[in-house]
């Protein structure tokens, strides 16, 4: 794969496997936290109404999809080493981005995002099939809509009842830095809080899946040929961009699908 696998501690492996994330403390520098927050608010302001249309707009949060297409940073946020060793031993050897997506909870906003797994999905006979890793721009706190996660519940193969606006009795809030990444397996039960604070709270969720399953946003179809002309080796491969069975399974449909069920 692309990492060496050697970085992750026993603790953060045995903390995938049981709680379903684990928190890598501090890992981006302080340069590209800096980098990514101004591109991500230099987004926000460009597409305005449209921010996140190509995939999903929320009520109580501000979305931007497809970043790949959306700035060379983001080709060094999707092959973040430890990340991937953290998706590796979620998902097995075989795995590609699903989408990059961000995510900014809005100011003084009402609601919870209920409780799902990504893509709806539940583990089978290969395992589990989606990983996500949450990308901390600013302090997630008890106040400004940290994700909430039911450590453990990825283990449980099924979904939330539709619609689980309530604090499940198990829940976390997942606090941290910005600079910080959660990573989590994405079958663990988990949504956003409402943010009761007057900043609104930044993220970027790097989306990653099984080789056998179709990528939320079908890359080859969303980027550019300007982006996919100046990819590297690795970054094609992560992006599934020569993956004839990939291209098979995302054919159908608009090259997008459910992310919250
Ligand atoms: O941004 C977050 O806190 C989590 C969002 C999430 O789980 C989603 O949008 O599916």
């Amino acid at each position: 794969m692309l990492t060496d696998g050697i970085m992750l501690t026993d603790d953060q492996r045995r903390s995938l496997d049981e709680e379903g994330y684990v928190a890598l403390r501090g890992l981006m520098p302080p340069d590209l936290l800096a980098a990514l927050r101004r591109r991500i608010d230099d987004l926000f302001e460009e597409e305005g109404d449209n921010a996140g249309s190509e995939f999903k707009q929320e009520p109580d949060a501000r979305r931007l999809a497809n970043l790949v297409n959306k700035g060379e940073i983001f080709e060094q946020v999707i092959l973040t080493p430890q990340v991937l060793e953290c998706v590796e031993h979620v998902l097995g050897p075989r795995f590609k981005l699903s989408s990059l997506n961000a995510r900014s909870t809005n100011p003084h906003s009402e609601a919870d995002q209920p409780l799902h797994a990504d893509s709806g999905a539940i583990a089978d006979e290969l395992g589990y099939s989606v990983c996500n890793s949450v990308w901390l721009l600013d302090d997630f706190t008890e106040a400004n809509g940290a994700t909430r996660m039911v450590p453990g519940s990825h283990r449980w193969r099924q979904l939330p009842e539709p619609g689980f606006y309530a604090p499940h009795p198990a829940q976390q809030l997942v606090l941290g830095k910005a600079g910080d990444v959660v990573v989590m397996n994405a079958h663990m039960w988990h949504g956003g809080t409402a943010n009761r604070t007057a900043s609104p709270r930044r993220a970027i969720h790097v989306y990653y899946t099984r080789w056998d399953q179709p990528q939320q946003q079908y890359q080859k179809q969303w980027l550019s040929a300007s982006v996919q002309s100046r990819l590297s080796k690795d970054a094609r491969r992560i992006l599934a961009l020569d993956d004839a069975l990939n291209d098979e399974l995302c054919a159908t449909g608009s090259g997008k699908s459910g992310f919250m069920k």
